[in-house]
């Protein structure tokens, strides 16, 4: 217990503090994580399915994998950890959440503050001509990708709509150059959003205090992160119930569950303050 009070002490006295997270945090939303145990499909690797690669030799396949994952995401809600970050933000002058995730769960628990490094499954991207599709546009282009159809759909209609009965003539095409459009995510080997990358090192470098938090610090770049964040002079905290590459670095290791201890904290620190 000594360990959360002292990195209580220590956020007490932060202005700035920010958050590295990855699919760990929602993993008890019920989406499973990359190299996790429990999903369909886990016997594809996702560094073979989320590539351009992959979506040139195989785009329906490829598709078919995306709605398995875009209709969990659609039926999950975020859990306590996502809360947790959404009321930890408004605790400190300075706070930046950096999230890995493509699934949402951050916005729709209220986080405000925040950047998506690896994108947003919903919406479209168009690897030929670069165009972007907003959710809203590309559930009208693609109505099988809209987040409350997919989320109504049995097992069995969604087995047999898509799983079964989606065909390749059936996928989106650019209104700009007639190609495929992909889901808006940075496949392997695609570089992140500029901006949210800038943001997010510029923030590491600054940090006081840097959480990694669900996630297993193997993914480049963002896993420089937490390295860049101590270089820098920052505390380093990771809450994962496994070890990870980062660990013997961190200067706090909390071997639980997010949405166990990221709770905690906030109540502490609320009551701290
Ligand atoms: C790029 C979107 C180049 C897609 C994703 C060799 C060495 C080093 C690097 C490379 C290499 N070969 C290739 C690379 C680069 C590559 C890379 O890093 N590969 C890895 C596999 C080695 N990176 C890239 O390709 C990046 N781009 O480098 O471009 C470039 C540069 C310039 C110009 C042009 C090109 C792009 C990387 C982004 C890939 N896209 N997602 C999609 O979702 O379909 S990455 C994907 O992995 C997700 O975003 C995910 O978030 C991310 C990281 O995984 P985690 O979030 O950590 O999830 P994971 O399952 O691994 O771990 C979950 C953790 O949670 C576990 O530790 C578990 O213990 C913990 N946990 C479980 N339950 C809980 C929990 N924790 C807390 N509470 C719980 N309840
Ligand atoms: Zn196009």
């Amino acid at each position: 217990m000594e360990n959360l009070e002292r990195l209580i002490q220590l956020l007490g006295r932060s202005q700035f503090v920010s958050v590295l997270t990855g699919a760990g945090v929602s993993a008890e939303s019920g989406i499973p994580t990359f190299r996790g145990k429990d999903g369909l499909w886990n016997r594809y690797d996702p560094t073979e399915l989320a590539t351009l690669e992959a979506f040139e030799e195989n785009p329906l396949m490829v598709w078919k994998w995306y709605l398995w994952r875009m209709r969990l995401i659609a039926k999950a809600n975020p859990n306590h950890a996502h809360t947790a970050l959404a009321e930890m933000e408004s605790l400190f002058p300075e706070f930046l959440l950096i999230t890995q995730n493509v699934d949402g769960l951050h916005r729709r628990a209220g986080s405000k503050r925040f950047v998506e490094l690896h994108g947003n499954i919903f919406e479209g991207k168009c690897r030929y001509c670069g165009k972007r599709y907003s959710e809203e546009e590309f559930s009208r282009l693609f109505p099988l990708s809209d987040r409350e159809f997919l989320k109504r759909l049995t097992d069995e209609e969604f087995k047999e709509r898509v799983l079964e009965g989606l065909k390749e003539e059936d996928l989106p095409k650019c209104r700009w150059c007639g190609s495929f459009i992909g889901p808006g995510v940075v496949w392997f080997g695609e570089s992140l959003p500029e901006d949210a990358l800038q943001r997010a090192f510029q923030v590491a470098e600054k940090s006081e205090i840097f959480f990694s938090v669900g996630t297993s610090a193997v993914v480049q770049p963002a896993a420089s992160l937490p390295i860049v964040a101590k270089r820098n002079g920052a505390v380093l905290v990771e809450i994962n119930p496994e070890e990870t590459p980062i660990s013997s670095y961190c200067d706090f290791v909390f071997r639980d569950s997010a949405s166990k201890t990221l709770p905690s904290i906030v109540s502490m620190l609320r009551e701290h303050r």
